[in-house]
Formats: C-alpha cells, structure tokens, sequence
C-alpha cells in the first residue's frame, strides 16, 4: 500500500464527518425547537379563543402564524421572543415587540401589517421620510393662560449602534453601555448639564419620588417583563437629568435611550426647542441604529420612525366627562390618550396625557405638529362646552 493512501483515506472519511456534523448543527441552530413551537402553537390557540383586541390578535392569522412559526433570526430569536408580551398580556393594544432589529424583516409578514395599522397606513412599500426637526421657532404655548394644560414632554428614542434590544443583551453589555451613556452625557453644558443616576443603588424612596414627579420609568412593567425585556433588572438601568430636570435621559428601560424634554405649562416651543438641541448634540457623540425604510430602530413597532411622543397633562373636564367621546374626538385629530402615570394607568385628578399617536411616515416637526394642532382644537371644543 502506498504512503499517499493511507494517509488520504482517514483524512477524507475524517473530513466527511466533520462536514456533516457541521451541517446537522447549523440545520439544528437554524430550526426552531420543538419545545418553543409547542409554546407557540399554545400562545396561538389562546390568543385566537381570546378576546383579545390587540393588532397581534387581529394580524396574527392562521396563514402568518404558519408562515413565521419555524423562523429564527441571527440572533436565535423567534416568533415566540416576538409575541409573547401580546400573548400573556390579552388586554395588549398591540402585544409584539422586536427583540432584535432583524425581526423586523424575517417577521415582516407580521409587523408588517401592524406597523400599517397603528402609523395611519404606513404600507411595506413606503419609506419613512428624513430626519427633520423642521423650524422650531413656529411651535407656540398650547395654553398661556394656563387653564388647561398641566405639563408638557417631547420625547424621543433611540438604539445604540453595535447592541441587539433587551431581550438580546448580557447583563456585561447591560453594564457597558450605561458606562458609555453616563460618560457620553457628562460632557453635555448649558442648560442640558446635569448629572446620571444608575437605578442600581437608589434607594426605593428617590426611585418612587421620581416616578410620582413623572421623570423616571415605572419598575415591573408587565407587558416589558413578559417580552424578556426586564433580565438583570436594574443593572445597566439609570437616569441622567439636569438640575431642574427639563431635561432627561432614560437608560436601558424599554429602548437604550430615551430623550426627554419636559416642564410645566403649555410652552411646547421651549420644550421642543430643547430637545431639538440635545439630540443634535448627543447624536455626534453616540452612532444610533436607523434604517433606511424604518427609520430610527425601537423595541416596539409602535416607537419606529421619528419615536416622537410629544405630550400634554391636560384637564378637560367637560370634555372627559364621556370619556369614550374624549377618545374619539382625540383620534379624529390621530392623538393617543393614556393616564396621568403614562400607558395602561388611569386619569387622575381628572388629567390626562394626550400625544401624537403615529410616528412613522411623517417627519419629527410634523409628529409634534400634529399633537399641537389636535389639542389646540381640543381646548377649542372644551371652551365651547
Ligand atoms: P413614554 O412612552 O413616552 O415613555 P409613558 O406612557 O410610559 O410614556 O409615560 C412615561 C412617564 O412620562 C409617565 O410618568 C408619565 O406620567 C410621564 N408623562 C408623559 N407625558 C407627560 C407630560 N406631558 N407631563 C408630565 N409627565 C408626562
Ligand atoms: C401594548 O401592546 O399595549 C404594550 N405592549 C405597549 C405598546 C406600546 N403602545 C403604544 O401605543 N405606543
């Protein structure tokens, strides 16, 4: 037997194993195990006997659930990791969230269709438009005399390039990044300076001060828990705000930041002008995620896009006193009506926080636009009650 053969033989016969055997794992990584497409089928069959009047329950068909329920994205996330929230919350007004950015495109035929119904028909072949902030200075106070308005916040998110979203980072990223957030933030002056408070180590009594003044994020959150947003909790999660705390910046709650600018009174000028000037000046500092068709990447479909939220605390006593017709008349002029601790909680005292509903398929100025002109109409049918 020649030297060259024997040496071949176990080299080929070695070499077709291993070959396989990496075959069979990659086929393994990107199937979907049978103990999450037993959770699924679980999830689907409760969501469809539900009541649910989520978009997941309304777009979530027989025909896409099919369709979606064997894919994977790089990051091993599945249909699951995307509608789990929706299926353990049925009181969802959404219920999907993408837990990494790809999701948004292997789920597509699911986001998709949901992305169209909340941002007033934003279809899959749309582009959402350029970032503009438009011109500040045409904004003006909602409410100078001061009867109606308690308080108004402009909030935008945004996504740090190089992380996946909640459910997809370690708690050693976790810990990075609110690293570079503080360090990136203490280098902010004027009106925007102001100091970071890491959530690890606050005592509970400045925490629930913070949250009762409405500057920080609520803690527990069910619909964030169930969609594995909440992991190593409160480790990577802070707070940075100047001394008056107009401005603020949430960290690693359900988007990687939050931008904020808020204060008393209606003067919706001042507090769009400056978020204007802090996301400008933190966006030379920090790269974010941001796609070509979707705009600035979030968590939540429902944030795509400008994520501009510009809000009001607002008394409308005549008007909510039907509160069904409050909320109709709010969404003839496309507004979002939530309660006086933000999304799922109730009014009290009689305020409520009313916003700009879509975020997607109009630009930043317009967002706020639309949440100016809708509650200037407001108070004109309050008054004429
Ligand atoms: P977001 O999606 O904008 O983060 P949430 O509904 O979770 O909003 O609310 C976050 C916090 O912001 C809550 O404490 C809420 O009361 C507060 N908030 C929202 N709008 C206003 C406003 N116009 N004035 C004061 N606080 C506000
Ligand atoms: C829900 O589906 O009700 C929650 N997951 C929150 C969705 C975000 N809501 C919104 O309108 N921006």
């Amino acid at each position: 037997m020649n030297y060259k053969l024997k040496v071949t033989i176990p080299v080929v016969v070695c070499g077709g194993a291993v070959l396989a055997y990496y075959i069979i794992r990659r086929k393994a990584a990107a199937m979907v195990d049978a103990a999450t497409i037993e959770k699924l089928e679980a999830g689907f069959s409760k969501l469809q006997a539900s009541d649910s009047k989520s978009l997941l329950k309304k777009y979530l068909t027989k025909e896409v659930f099919d369709a979606l329920k064997n894919k994977k994205t790089s990051f091993g996330s599945t249909l699951l990791d995307c509608i789990q929230s929706g299926v353990e919350n049925l009181d969802s007004g959404v219920g999907i969230y993408a837990p990494d950015a790809e999701a948004y495109t292997v789920f597509a035929d699911l986001f998709d269709p949901i992305i169209e119904d909340y941002h007033n028909g934003f279809k899959k072949t749309d582009k959402h438009p350029a970032k503009n902030w438009g011109d500040v200075e045409t904004l003006g106070n909602l409410d100078p005399a001061g009867e109606f308005v308690v308080s108004t916040r402009v909030r935008c998110g945004r996504s740090m390039e190089g992380y996946p979203f909640n459910p997809c980072l370690t708690e050693a990223q976790y810990k990075e990044m609110e690293e570079k957030v503080a360090t990136t933030l203490s280098g902010l002056e004027a009106e925007l300076k102001g100091t970071f408070y890491p959530l690890t180590g606050m005592s509970k009594e400045t925490q629930q001060q913070l949250i009762d003044d409405h500057f920080l994020f609520k803690e527990g959150d069910r619909f964030l828990q169930a969609a594995n947003a909440c992991r190593f909790w409160p480790s990577g999660r802070g707070i940075y705000h100047n001394e008056n705390k107009t401005f603020l910046v949430w960290c690693n709650e359900e988007d990687h930041l939050r931008l904020i600018s808020m204060q008393m009174g209606g003067d919706l000028k001042q507090v769009y002008k400056r978020l204007v000037t802090a996301v400008n000046d933190i966006e030379k500092r920090i790269p974010f995620s941001h796609d070509d068709r979707l705009g600035f990447l979030t968590f939540c479909p429902t944030n795509l896009g400008t994520t501009v939220r510009a809000s009001v605390h607002i008394k409308l006593p005549k008007l909510a006193a039907d509160k069904a017709k409050l909320e109709e008349i709010a969404s003839k002029y496309h507004l979002q009506v939530r309660g006086t601790r933000g999304e799922h909680t109730e009014a009290e005292g009689g305020v409520y926080d009313i916003s700009n509903k879509r975020r997607m398929g109009l630009t930043e100025y317009d967002a706020v636009k639309e949440m100016y002109d809708g509650i200037a109409e407001l108070i004109k049918i309050e008054k004429s009650l």
